[in-house]
């Protein structure tokens, strides 16, 4: 009955009185108002006005269980993704696609969390999202393609996010391999974390973790210098369901071409990394500069030294100057 309410009241563009409502559905006034209050509980504005009735005075950036499916079947994702995990909070949307796997999570599994108290980012950073202003989520894939190793689909999900978000109206690019930056301010707008599952040898799933910031307009000090949300660099209002909508739809049409690889391409036309100076950080503590030129066909960077000669860089971190958010 919440489901009918909503779609009724979304699709009214006056008031609607409570007696409609009940006749329409065939239950109290009583149970008409409950379920109000709750749609309100959840964070839908219902005006409710003396012998007018309710109306939603504006579409919300409500995230729920209801919302998501009708979303994947409004842009018939509903047959490629499923909605495994849908939680208020959770410590890492990561850390749930993990323990479904073991569970025998489907390929193209998707788990939401609205908030997360323990988000991760690569080798032991933090991402900071303990608040529903951003979209927290994971795809947990399976059976994995011979191409898939967590780089390539790390660099893959960067195009196909950076697209979904310049679809939206947002000027974004990507900073190799994983940061999605706005073209504008520099700064970082979200990020990829995938993490592979290996057994006996073989890999048995992949999961990627994507964190986009959508409405945040006050920032963590500890980051506020170098992130910025969808809401900040546009200047108007975004909701997080959208944002699903254009990431998962991307995703889904780019996913049976990624074995071939000619994305490869698409992702050096938003790679933001090439053509400018760097800085190359290795695993070891390394540090030397250059000019990051081109990727090969496995999405590696090249990187020209001082020397003149062309280096390919694969686990060494990278920061770029010129822009911010170097971390
Ligand atoms: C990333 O790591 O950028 C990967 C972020 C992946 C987050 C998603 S959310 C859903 C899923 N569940 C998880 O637990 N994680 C994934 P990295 O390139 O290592 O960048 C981490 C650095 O980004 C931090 O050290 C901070 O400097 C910065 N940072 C942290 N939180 C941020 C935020 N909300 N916005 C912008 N920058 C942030």
């Amino acid at each position: 009955m919440k489901k009918q309410i909503l779609d009724i009241l979304k699709t009214s563009d006056d008031f609607i009185s409570g007696e409609d409502l009940s006749r329409q559905l065939g239950v109290t006034r009583a149970a008409v108002w409950k379920v109000i209050h709750n749609l309100r509980r959840e964070g839908y504005p219902i005006k409710a006005v003396t012998n007018r009735g309710y109306r939603l005075t504006s579409t919300p950036d409500v995230l729920s269980r209801d919302e998501i499916a009708e979303m994947l079947m409004r842009n018939n994702l509903d047959s490629i993704v499923s909605l495994a995990a849908f939680e208020p909070s959770a410590g890492s949307t990561n850390q749930l696609a993990r323990l479904a796997a073991d569970l025998g999570a489907l390929d193209m599994s998707l788990f939401i969390a609205e908030r997360q108290t323990a988000g991760r980012g690569r080798r032991g950073k933090s991402w900071l999202s303990d608040s529903q202003e951003g979209l927290w989520l994971s795809l947990l894939l399976r059976p994995v393609s011979e191409a898939a190793d967590t780089a390539k689909i790390t660099l893959f999900t960067g195009l196909c996010v950076t697209e979904a978000l310049n679809r939206l109206g947002a000027q974004t690019g990507i900073k190799w391999p994983n940061d999605v930056v706005s073209k504008v301010s520099g700064r970082k707008l979200g990020g990829i974390l995938t993490e592979m599952i290996v057994e006996e040898n073989q890999v048995s799933a992949l999961i990627i973790g994507i964190g986009i910031n959508v409405s945040t307009q006050v920032f963590d000090p500890e980051i506020a210098a170098t992130a910025t949300s969808l809401r900040l660099e546009a200047s108007c209002d975004y909701r997080r369901i959208e944002v699903l909508a254009a990431i998962l739809t991307a995703f889904a049409s780019r996913y049976p071409d990624f074995a071939a690889g000619g994305w490869i391409k698409d992702y050096q036309q938003l790679c933001l990394t090439l053509g400018r100076q760097v800085l190359v950080i290795q695993a070891d503590g390394t540090r030397w500069e250059g000019q990051a030129t081109d990727l090969d066909d496995d999405g590696e960077l090249i990187v020209i030294n001082q020397a003149g000669e062309p280096k390919t860089v694969r686990s060494g971190e990278v920061s770029v100057r010129g822009l911010l958010g170097n971390s």
